[in-house]
């Protein structure tokens, strides 16, 4: 896949993209991401990217021609078809797993991360965009809803993970949040590993592990229930969880 990133500050994905996964997806080619600095762009004396806002106001509005002429340039030599253009902003449609998924199937995508008090709305006027927020909460510029999408979808790109399995037994990939996990020591200050995991019993463990994906889905985030993809043992465990949770809402 390929990621093309506007930003005024290419040197805070130095980092994220170096190292862990996302350096080694980079390495092995599976993932091609380029910067692109509007600055390069702007054409007048002090090659300015930002402007005052019409009307008045407090802050700065990003300057829609050095991001339309770097926007040009990267579409003048996509060879791929119309690549998806996102752009970083609290007003965009929120990421979710769903998404994610959509997205990463893409071959090209651009990301304009977004600063100041946000961007010459003309940016969408004159190009196929889509806002997307990475939450509701304010942030000071874009790049680490970039960051965070460019995480999120290379998962889903065919071995970026070392293990393709682990992709699938994530939180989400059924809608649910993931099950408790412990390694080694069996007990520590006093605390044990829970009895099933050592027993060897696959199935037992299995669905101890069912129950307790859905013990915490019920308990932290009833909502993913409505959406999750629910088979009849689903059913039968969630209803033993509300009888044990009516009987001592205490228990974990
Ligand atoms: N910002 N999800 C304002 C965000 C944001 C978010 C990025 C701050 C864009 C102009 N982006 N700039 N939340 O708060 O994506």
């Amino acid at each position: 896949m390929k990621i093309d990133i506007i930003t005024l500050f290419p040197a805070m994905f130095d980092g994220p993209l170096r190292e862990s996964m996302l350096g080694r997806a980079l390495r092995a080619g599976l993932l091609n991401v380029r910067l692109w600095n509007p600055r390069g762009f702007s054409r007048d004396k002090h090659r300015t990217v930002d402007d005052k806002p019409y009307g008045g106001g407090t802050g700065m509005v990003m300057r829609i021609e050095p991001l339309a002429l770097c926007l040009d340039s990267i579409l003048a030599d996509s060879h791929d078809g119309k690549p998806c253009i996102l752009v970083t902003s609290p007003q965009g449609r929120v990421l979710d797993d769903t998404w994610v998924r959509e997205l990463a199937a893409s071959d090209h995508l651009v990301i304009v991360c977004g600063h100041y008090e946000g961007i010459d709305e003309r940016l969408h006027v004159l190009y196929d965009t889509i806002e997307y927020s990475i939450g509701d909460y304010v942030l000071t510029g874009g790049e680490l809803p970039a960051m965070v999408l460019i995480d999120a979808v290379s998962r889903f790109i065919p071995g970026v993970l070392g293990d393709p399995a682990s992709a699938l037994q994530d939180c989400f990939s059924d809608g649910l949040l993931k099950y408790p996990q412990y390694t080694r020591p069996e007990t520590f200050r006093g605390t044990c590993v829970p009895e099933v995991l050592l027993s060897g019993h696959h199935e037992r463990i299995r669905q101890w592990r069912r129950k307790e994906a859905l013990r915490r889905t019920l308990q932290r985030r009833p909502d993913l229930l409505n959406k999750a993809h629910l088979g009849d043992e689903d059913q039968r465990l969630l209803d033993e969880l509300r009888k044990e949770m009516e009987n001592g809402p205490q228990a974990r």
